[in-house]
């Protein structure tokens, strides 16, 4: 018996006006994982018509067959709408709807990895692994992090072998091997399994824990957030504040980014690379700077004006926030020419909803995705370890053989 296909995407509403006379029709898309197919089917009152089709990518289109009723019924699939426009007995009727199609899918990443080291040897960080994705067979980089039990200065990772879509580069501080594509995902497979832990030590110890993680270059594996700038010149804080609530990324809701890190504060300086608004402002009440948006939203973590309190983690430029102008009251990334006092690339500064002028005319706007309630579990990362601990013969043992006598 034929698996029951499911409901893969949504229903949607169109609404046709036809002469004088107005009715509902209802569009479905389905998804039958028996054929790998999506199956387009509407209703009204006098016409059936159904499609089915390959979803290769979310540009192209696709001719429906109308099964009863009259004459034509087209369909256009455009990058990010679908439109639907079809003929009955030469009346026309036309619709379109900005219906989002197929998320991009996850990568999902699994495999083994748990292993003894012994001192002076090199061991894979990996024994299996396996990265599936329905919908791409590549992705820009994999990130190799021992993110339990480094050293610094000792531990290293080192891709052994020949892999030439793959670069590899060390980063000694987060501890972090960069596997640096496009690739495929094969090719990643093959050079993850080639990547080989080795410690300097003549006695290291305990348990060093590997996060594997296929990423893209806006993910930032301290967070398991990803992280984008939005090019939009001359948008407001309010507007770049609704234009990132409505986007989404591997099915994770969108939102002004709430940086409470320096790591996550360096890494979307570097993205925004120059002006980008984020997730804070102290319209509420003056001087008390409050994270607004995602998981972090109404958190206080800067109280006063310059030279004020940091109470969780703040990033300002020098001399911010400064209430400057008769009120600024919104924050965002400052561009790297005006960063001054020895603040970091990607300090902030306090600024009028509508931007200012020059260095702070708005450019756009940074989006953060991740935590926030109803996000889909993303498995991009596999979790393996060494234990450095088991090869060290204890002193003390005490080992007895018995020798039988004939
Ligand atoms: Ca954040
Ligand atoms: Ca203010
Ligand atoms: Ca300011």
């Amino acid at each position: 018996m034929k698996q029951l296909v499911t409901i893969f995407i949504l229903s949607i509403t169109f609404l046709f006006l036809r002469s004088q006379e107005t009715y509902e029709e209802n569009i479905y898309f389905i998804h039958d994982p028996n054929i790998d197919q999506f199956i387009l089917s509407a209703t009204n009152q006098n016409e059936i018509f159904s499609s089915d089709f390959d979803l290769i990518n979310a540009n192209e289109k696709l001719d429906t067959q109308l099964l009863a009723g009259a004459n034509d019924v087209g369909i256009d699939f455009l990058e990010s709408t679908v439109s639907l426009r079809h003929d009955f007995n030469s009346k026309e009727h036309s619709a379109s709807a900005a219906l989002p199609l197929l998320p991009d899918a996850p990568p999902v990443i699994a495999g083994t990895g748990d292993q003894l080291y012994c001192p002076g040897g090199s061991m894979p960080v990996a024994q299996t692994i396996t990265i599936s994705d329905p919908d791409d067979t590549s992705t820009t980089a994999v990130y190799i992090q021992i993110s339990g039990g480094y050293v610094n200065g000792e531990d290293l990772l080192t891709l052994t072998g020949s892999h030439p879509s793959i670069t590899s580069s060390w980063d000694a501080v987060q501890g972090e091997l960069t596997l640096q594509g496009p690739a495929t995902y094969t090719e990643f497979e093959t050079a993850v399994l080639a990547t080989q832990y080795s410690s300097s030590s003549a006695s290291p110890s305990g348990t060093k824990q590997f996060s594997i993680t296929v990423g893209e270059p806006n993910y930032l594996p301290t967070t398991g957030h990803y992280y984008e700038f939005v090019s939009a010149p001359g948008i407001t804080w309010t507007d770049a504040q609704t234009a990132a609530s409505n986007r989404t990324y591997f099915g994770l809701q969108g939102y002004l980014a709430t940086l409470t890190s320096q790591v996550e504060a360096d890494f979307s300086g570097e993205q925004a690379n120059g002006f980008g608004w984020i997730g804070a402002n102290d319209v509420a009440v003056e001087g008390e700077w409050r994270w607004v948006t995602g998981p972090e939203a109404g958190t206080l973590f800067w109280n006063g004006s310059v030279g004020g309190t940091e109470i969780t983690f703040a990033n300002w430029n020098g001399g911010e926030p400064n209430n400057c102008c008769g009120g600024e009251d919104y924050a965002h990334i400052a561009a790297a020419a005006v960063i001054r006092g020895g603040a970091p690339i990607g300090a902030w500064n306090d600024l009028r909803n509508t931007g200012g002028g020059g260095n702070y005319a708005s450019q756009g706007y940074v989006v953060e995705y991740g935590g926030m309630p109803g996000d889909p579990t993303l498995y991009i990362t596999l979790t393996t370890s060494l234990d450095v601990s088991l090869c060290h013969m204890p002193t003390n043992r005490r080992i007895t053989y018995r020798v039988n006598k004939n």
